[in-house]
């Protein structure tokens, strides 16, 4: 049976072929540091409330997704304590606008794997088996297993939810999209810490009859996966 979800600019995926064996929900950097009070993006001075606002939609996605028998991945992006997988550029410009990455801050050092402020918020904490990606950069891909986690799963499709929809989600999608990988975009589902680069994130997708993929409200994956 083929399944689509209702999406733009195409009804996703491409070939209707959305079961749960062949697809996952990929939670990006759903953590402290990007949208809890004292956190790297709240240092940064963004509205945390951009960031913040896909939390309650990803509940809900994955209360379904997880019931349907969906794949279910996380990321976090951080560094080792060391800093030693630390570009020098990535540092001074976080410097620039005093937020350092592995300066202390009121959740610990900024982006530094183990500190509080790098955890994955608790509202979004991943179940037993679920695999959480540890990466350095923006990509989901970039130095991480996560391509051959995907390859072993049979996995074709990524729903794509989590922050920063103009940064790592973006970065992630193009990536996987040049991968081969059948990418949506859950609207809901995804913050920037600009709206205005939230928006323009979003349209870029839909662009040259969906370069990178497809866009769609979380209701509507929901109506497709529950049919
Ligand atoms: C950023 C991310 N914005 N998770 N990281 O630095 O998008």
């Amino acid at each position: 049976m083929k399944r689509f979800v209702e999406s733009e600019p195409y009804p996703y995926p491409y070939n209707g072929d959305l079961r749960p064996e062949n697809t996952v929900v990929l939670v990006i950097d759903m953590q402290i540091d990007f949208c809890g009070t004292g956190g790297y993006v709240d240092k940064m001075g963004y509205d945390l409330s951009l960031t913040r606002a896909p939390i309650a939609p990803i509940v809900r996605l994955l209360s379904v997704a997880r019931a349907e028998g969906y794949h279910v991945m996380h990321t976090r992006e951080g560094h080792r304590p060391d800093l030693s997988d630390l570009p020098a550029n990535k540092r001074w410009r976080s410097q620039q606008i005093g937020a350092g990455i592995g300066d202390p801050g009121p959740c610990g050092r900024i982006l530094v794997r183990g500190e509080p402020g790098w955890e994955l918020i608790p509202e979004l904490a991943p179940l037993p088996g679920e695999a959480i990606i540890d990466k350095p950069g923006k990509g989901s891909f970039y130095a991480t297993d996560l391509d051959l986690l995907l390859h072993q799963k049979g996995i074709q499709n990524i729903i794509l939810t989590g922050i920063t929809t103009d940064v790592c989600v973006h970065t992630t999608m193009r990536d996987a999209n040049d991968r081969g990988y059948e990418c949506l975009m859950l609207s809901d589902c995804t913050g920037a810490t600009d709206y205005g680069n939230y928006l323009a994130a979003l349209k870029m997708i839909k662009m040259q009859g969906g370069v990178f993929g497809a866009v769609a409200e979380s209701q509507a994956l929901i109506e497709a996966i529950k049919q």
